[in-house]
């Protein structure tokens, strides 16, 4: 019976380990200049688990929180919401300025520079990760070092 249990708990160690694979640094979250009452979040995610999809964001400062790219209209850079986002196996994936975001609409929350955002992400197969944003200002291209 002992071995049994032993060998359960082993069983359940990879998981854990898979869990533990998706790196995420560098977040902040801002305030966008060009949308009223939204925002935009910005983080680096290094994948050293297998080949894996970001499917969906949480947060509890907007009503929505959507997954956004951005792409040329002409000369004009538009913002779009995309249904995912790769995130290879070994890849680092930068959401950052100009790039893939996760856009915070609808704010229920005033941001103030210096709050930390909980915000979960949630990823096809490692499941949900849960990292602090910290706001900057409008306009921020990276975070504080
Ligand atoms: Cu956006």
């Amino acid at each position: 019976m002992k071995k049994l249990m032993l060998a359960a708990i082993l069983a359940v160690i990879p998981v854990a380990v898979a869990a533990a694979d998706m790196e995420l640094s560098g977040g902040f979250l801002r305030a966008s200049p060009k949308i009223a009452n939204a925002g935009a979040g910005f983080l680096t995610i290094k994948n050293n688990g297998a080949d894996d999809t970001l499917i969906a964001a949480e947060a509890d400062i907007s009503k929505t929180v959507e997954l956004h790219t951005h792409i040329m209209d002409g000369d004009i850079m538009r913002m779009r919401q995309v249904p995912s986002i790769a995130v290879p196996a070994g890849a680092t994936v930068a959401l950052k300025p100009g790039g893939d975001h996760v856009m915070f609409i609808n704010l229920t929350k005033a941001l103030a520079e210096g709050d930390k955002v909980p915000v979960t992400l949630v990823f096809a197969k490692a499941g949900k990760k849960l990292v602090e944003l910290p706001v900057m200002g409008i306009g921020a291209m990276a975070p504080k070092p």
